[in-house]
């Protein structure tokens, strides 16, 4: 009588043992848990060529033509690219969640991107939002406080992900310049992609007097399984290797 065992080859075994091996060494050196490569370009909006502000309307630049490299704005050129500084009045308006500048749309008006993408791999997007305001100088009081989300949305072939773009706290409504007034949060959406491009768009509110909404620091990356779901797939190997016959080694 053949032993079962004894006839499996020896690249049977060697091809789940190596899989195991790659996987344990990853998960012990974290490269799966590595720092993913982030597909939007100037996700901080810190980089442009010219920062020109509004003189009644300071540190907004919707009408100077001011904008953060690698984005575009609404065909109405309206949408405000904003910054901390310098100071106005003494004080700083704003408190972008990185470096000193960000985006803020109100009345529809819109920033968009478009970066390459790979059809039916799954990205993850981290942005940064709050309901914000303008400073306007003529009223000396904030203008247009945030109170209605607007919109995040990912479109590829078709559209991908539309989700609320809102703040978790409302926005100042007074007179008084404050250092760090607008409260943000972080969010993080997942979506699979359907062709090569996939644009990327937040919108303020459409809603009349619905006010700004502020981004800064967006980053897209391919999702990355989390280390327990690699330690499951590592068990459900080990499940399938053993019931193939492979056994646990043993010692001579
Ligand atoms: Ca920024």
């Amino acid at each position: 009588m053949s032993n079962v065992r004894a006839t499996k080859s020896p690249s049977t075994l060697r091809i789940p043992l190596t899989t195991l091996a790659v996987l344990a060494t990853l998960l012990m050196c974290g490269t799966v848990s590595a720092t993913p490569v982030n597909l939007v370009a100037n996700g901080s909006f810190e980089q442009n060529a010219f920062f020109v502000e509004r003189s009644d309307f300071p540190r907004v630049a919707d009408l100077s033509g001011s904008v953060p490299t690698g984005w575009t704005r609404d065909s109405g050129d309206l949408a405000e690219y904003m910054t901390r500084s310098p100071a106005y009045l003494g004080l700083t308006i704003y408190n972008p969640v990185d470096g000193d500048y960000f985006i803020g749309a109100h009345d529809g008006e819109w920033w968009e991107q478009t970066f390459a993408t790979a059809t039916g791999t799954e990205y993850t997007m981290t942005y940064s939002s709050a309901y914000g305001a303008g400073w306007w100088s003529t009223f000396s009081t904030y203008y247009r406080p945030g109170v209605m989300p607007g919109q995040v949305t990912l479109t590829g072939n078709a559209l991908l992900l539309a989700a609320s773009l809102a703040g978790t706290s409302p926005s100042p409504t007074g007179n008084t310049l404050l250092d760090a007034p607008f409260v943000w949060s972080q969010h993080t959406l997942t979506f699979v992609a359907d062709s090569s491009l996939t644009r990327l768009r937040f919108a303020g509110s459409t809603v009349p007097n619905g006010g700004f909404i502020f981004i800064d620091d967006v980053a897209v990356a391919v999702a990355v399984p989390e280390p327990r779901a690699i330690w499951l797939l590592l068990l459900g190997l080990s499940g399938v290797w053993l019931a193939a016959g492979g056994g646990w080694p043993r010692r001579t």
